[in-house]
This record gives structure tokens, sequence and C-alpha cells, in this order.
């Protein structure tokens, strides 16, 4: 079954997943495997990784050859730019940043990577539309997004039909990294009343009591970078990914 299969199946089944991003420019690829071997365990559903900045081909390689070795879960790669893709992710999010004021993070860095995606022939693309919600964090100052306003559910939507119009599998709300607070819930319960693709919801999620009240809200997809980083333990993780199942 191929990534996007099993999120679409998961969704038909009203089972909502949880994802761990890794920055491969924040550890060791010995560190990400570890890491994602616990995750793995917890229950999580899937391993991204990317990093708006940092991100370099070997480290990308050596961190998703690590988290392959340690896990058996599905690797994405979750691209900031076409600088580095690896060969050896299961899948690549193809992803346009819809709010973007660039020309380059709509459609030029997807088209200086798609000869060489073409190549890649193992690696799944799967086409998604990402939009940057208030405050965005660095994705939205390096993207150079504008950000939807977190009163304006209704940009919101119209970013994510436009979306799904363009054909593109999944829309992913973002809030940026490391975000004070996360994607508002009643705007994610506006988009997911409008699309018909899965719906993800990053950035700022950090206690399970956030991770659930986005699930509740519509997101099918919750996912949790910084917490991984940070955490002492991941004992953490293991309650957002259970508030993450149990909506
Ligand atoms: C960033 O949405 C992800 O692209 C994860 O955000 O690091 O805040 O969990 P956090």
């Amino acid at each position: 079954m191929s990534v996007l299969e099993l999120i679409e199946e998961r969704r038909k089944q009203g089972k909502k997943m949880h994802m761990t991003l890794i920055d491969p420019d924040k550890q060791t690829p010995e560190v990400a495997g570890s890491t994602a071997k616990r995750a793995e365990e917890l229950g999580t559903d899937a391993i991204m990784v990317g990093g708006s900045t940092g991100v370099t081909q070997d480290n990308l390689d050596k961190t998703v050859l690590a988290i392959k070795d340690a896990t058996s879960l599905p690797v994405i790669y979750f691209p900031g730019t076409a600088r580095a893709i690896s060969p050896y992710c299961d899948a690549i999010y193809f992803m346009s940043l819809l709010n973007s004021t660039d020309p380059k993070m709509l459609v030029g860095e997807q088209v200086k990577g798609a000869v060489v995606l073409k190549k890649m022939k193992n690696v799944e693309k799967i086409g998604m539309g990402y939009i940057i919600v208030e405050p965005g964090m660095k994705v939205g100052e390096v993207g150079k997004a504008e950000p939807v306003p977190r009163d304006r559910p209704d940009k919101a939507v119209a970013y994510a039909l436009a979306a799904q119009y363009f054909g593109m599998k999944l829309v992913y709300l973002e809030a940026g990294s490391g975000a004070p607070e996360a994607v508002p819930s009643d705007m994610i319960t506006a988009v997911r009343a409008e699309i018909d693709i899965p719906l993800i919801i990053g950035g700022g999620i950090r206690a399970p009591e956030a991770a659930g009240a986005a699930a509740k809200a519509g997101a099918d997809i919750v996912i949790t970078g910084t917490i991984v980083e940070q955490a002492e333990d991941l004992n953490i993780l293991a309650d957002i990914i259970t508030a993450v199942k149990s909506n």
C-alpha cells in the first residue's frame, strides 16, 4: 500500500493519524534513528523528515537511512527547497506553499526538483497544498508567506479548496514550528467541513490537550516536531499520540 493509500484508508476508517517530524539538522542520524524507534513504539504512524534551514544532502540521506534502519515506519520527506532530495525515503510531499509571495516557493523549487524526482522511481510523490497560518514562525519568513490571520478561517478554506481543485492530495495547515499556539480549532473545523481530501495540522502542538483538540476539530493527521526534540523523555509523546487517536 502506498503512503497516500494508507492515509486515505485511515481517513475512511475514521482513524486519526499522528506523524513525528524530525529535522536532520537538529541531531545526529543515530539519535534520529533512536527517536524514531521510540516514536514507533509509542504508536506514531509515520516519520516526516525536514526543516526550514540546515538540511543538506548528507544529513538528509544519513538521517533517512538511520530511521529506515531503526523502524518499519514510512518515512516521508517534507522539503523546504529542492536543494536536497533523498532517494531513500518512501515518499515526498510534492508541495506548494500556496500563500507565499515568492514564485520560487509556489512552483520554482518544484520545477527544479521534478526532473530529479522522476528518476527516483521508488519515491512516491504526494501533491500537497501547504498553507501557513499566523504566526508562521521561521517557515513563514523563509517561505515569504502572507500568513492566514488566525481570525480568518474563511481564507484558510479558500486556500484549501484551491489546493483540492488543483488536484493536490493533501492540505497542510501550518502554524510554524515552535509556534506559541497551534492552528485555531474553528479554522480546522471550517476547512475540514469544506474539503474532501485529508487535512494535516502542525506547528505549536506540544501538549496532549492541543493535539486532541486538533484531532477533535477535524485534523486527519496531527504533526509534532519540537516536543520530540525538547522532551527529556518521550512520555509526553505517548500522551499526545493517545490524545490524537482517541478522537
Ligand atoms: C513544523 O508543523 C511542524 O513544520 C511541527 O511543528 O515543531 O511546533 O511541533 P512543531
